[in-house]
């Protein structure tokens, strides 16, 4: 299926919990999370779905090239998703996404902040996913390009070490800290989830017994009623609404 459909999902019936007051989205409508299918946009109904704020969902089929299609791509000259219209504003990049939510939506209740003494965990992990994405982007982009990652060299032999500390630091955190960010559930396990078990498909090293902490982790997170309702809405075995 190709092209576009729209969902809201506002209940307004269940409980608030925000630290603060937080702020209305802009003219008083609700953010809409654009939404390509099978891809890290999830985590932006996640966000939602853990501070119950409401949005709309607009969600685009990936091309046959399982790239974003052109009225995705229109939206934003980045052109990747997520990405979120908030009034007359359009932002792209989760990272960014995620944190201006969280800020002003949601009473920074699941960031961390500046005289926090998790605070340099927090900035760390929420670009974990960056760092992450482009040692994998890198390999795959090696192999694309005929590159032989059994016959080894010293290009495999960088990439290697650098997948290898970011997962060897992973493992360590996690053995020090329940969540990436701080002693508690922030953004910057939103920001790394998908990570951990989406981008198994594109050949990440697969969540097992060899790491497990990161497993232990996963299983908590996943766990979630949040993240459980969010992926049923948008994760990767979601189905477009009708
Ligand atoms: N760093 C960006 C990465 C965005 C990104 O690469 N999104 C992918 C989906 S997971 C995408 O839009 N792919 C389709 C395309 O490039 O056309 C972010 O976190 O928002």
């Amino acid at each position: 299926m190709r092209g576009s459909a729209e969902i809201s999902v506002a209940d307004a019936s269940r409980p608030r919990e925000h630290r603060g007051k937080p702020n209305q989205p802009k003219g008083n409508n609700m953010i809409t999370i654009h939404h390509l299918g099978v891809s890290q946009s999830d985590r932006v109904v996640w966000l939602m779905e853990e501070l119950e704020l409401p949005y709309e969902l607009k969600w685009y089929q990936r091309g046959d090239d399982f790239l974003a299609p052109p009225e995705f791509r229109a939206l934003h000259p980045i052109g990747t998703a997520p990405i979120i219209t908030d009034g007359d504003l359009v932002m792209a990049e989760s990272t960014a996404i995620v944190e201006y939510v969280s800020q002003r939506y949601g009473a920074g209740k699941l960031s961390v902040a500046v005289d926090d003494p998790a605070y340099p965990h927090y900035l760390f992990w929420m670009q974990f996913n960056n760092n992450f994405q482009s040692a994998l982007f890198m390999k795959m982009a090696y192999g694309a390009g005929g590159g032989d990652l059994a016959a080894g060299g010293t290009v495999v032999d960088v990439m290697q070490r650098r997948e290898d500390g970011l997962y060897t630091y992973l493992e360590q955190r996690l053995g020090e800290s329940e969540y990436l960010g701080a002693e508690r559930f922030t953004c910057a396990d939103i920001m790394t989830m998908f990570n951990l078990t989406s981008l198994e498909m594109l050949g990440a090293r697969p969540i097992d017994d060899t790491l497990p902490n990161t497993r232990d982790y996963v299983a908590r997170i996943t766990s979630r009623p949040a993240y459980q309702k969010a992926m049923s809405i948008a994760g990767p075995s979601a189905a477009p609404p009708a």
